[in-house]
C-alpha cells in the first residue's frame, strides 16, 4: 500500500489521466482504499466522495452506515466519514460540487477550503471560499456537526432534521442544501428532496449530484 498514490492528485501527477476507480493509500489504516478519481473536470485530481445519479442507492441511512463507505463507486455511493476525516485531516483541500437539473443545466459550487472533523467532533464540516455559479448553499452548514436519522446533532429543538427532511447532513435549523436527501427525479413537491437551495430551490430533487475534493 505504501507505494500506491495517496490521492487522485498524486495519481494525476504520475500520469494517470483517466477518470475511474483507483486504489490509493489510506492514512486511516495504512491499507488500500478504492476511490473514484475525476481526472478531467477543472484540471482533475478530484476524489469523489458522494454521487447521486439514478436513485439506485439508499441514502437514508444511520450514523454507523455514514461512518463507512456504502454503494458502488461506478454508480451511487458515499465514501464514509472515517475515510473523509482521515483524508482531509492534514493539508488544505478544495471542495467541488456538481449539480445538474432535468433540463441538463449543469452548475457547480467550489470552495477553497474543506475538511471533515473527527468522530469526537461529530464529523463537523469546515468549508469556506465559495466560487462557482450554483450559489452558496453550503456556508450555512459550515462548522456544524453531522446529523443522521438516529443521531440528532442539529440545532433544531423540536425534532431531527434528518428525519423531517429524509437525509443526513450538517443540519442547523434545518438546511440550505440537502444533497443526501431523497432522490425524486426532479420532483418539486417536498422538502425531503436532494436539493441545493440556490439552484432550483429547496424542494427540487436534482438529477445529478457529485461531491469531490482535492
Ligand atoms: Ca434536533
Amino acid at each position: 500500500g505504501l507505494d500506491s498514490p495517496k490521492s487522485c492528485v498524486e495519481a494525476l501527477r504520475l500520469g494517470r489521466i483517466e477518470s475511474g476507480i483507483y486504489r490509493i493509500y489510506n492514512p486511516r489504516n495504512y491499507q488500500i482504499l478504492e476511490v473514484y478519481c475525476d481526472q478531467t473536470t477543472d484540471n482533475g485530481g478530484w476524489m469523489v466522495f458522494q454521487r447521486r445519479t439514478n436513485g439506485s442507492e439508499n441514502f437514508y441511512r444511520t450514523w454507523a452506515e455514514y461512518q463507512e463507505k456504502f454503494g458502488n463507486l461506478s454508480n451511487e455511493f458515499w465514501l464514509g466519514m472515517e475515510n473523509l476525516h482521515a483524508l482531509t485531516r492534514t493539508g488544505n483541500y478544495e471542495l467541488r460540487i456538481e449539480l445538474e437539473d432535468c433540463e441538463r443545466v449543469r452548475k457547480f459550487a467550489k470552495y477553497s477550503s474543506f475538511s471533515i472533523g473527527s468522530v469526537e467532533q461529530r464529523y463537523s464540516l469546515t468549508v469556506s471560499g465559495y466560487s462557482g455559479n450554483a450559489g452558496d448553499s453550503l456556508i450555512y452548514h459550515n462548522g456544524r456537526p453531522f446529523t443522521t436519522k438516529d443521531v440528532d446533532n442539529d440545532s433544531k429543538g423540536g425534532g431531527n432534521c434528518a428525519v423531517i427532511h429524509h437525509g443526513a447532513w450538517w443540519y442547523g435549523d434545518c438546511y440550505h442544501s440537502n444533497l443526501n436527501g431523497a432522490y425524486l427525479n426532479c420532483q418539486t413537491t417536498t422538502t425531503q428532496s436532494a436539493s441545493w437551495g440556490s439552484f432550483q430551490g429547496s424542494k427540487y430533487s436534482l438529477k445529478l449530484i457529485e461531491m469531490k475534493f482535492r
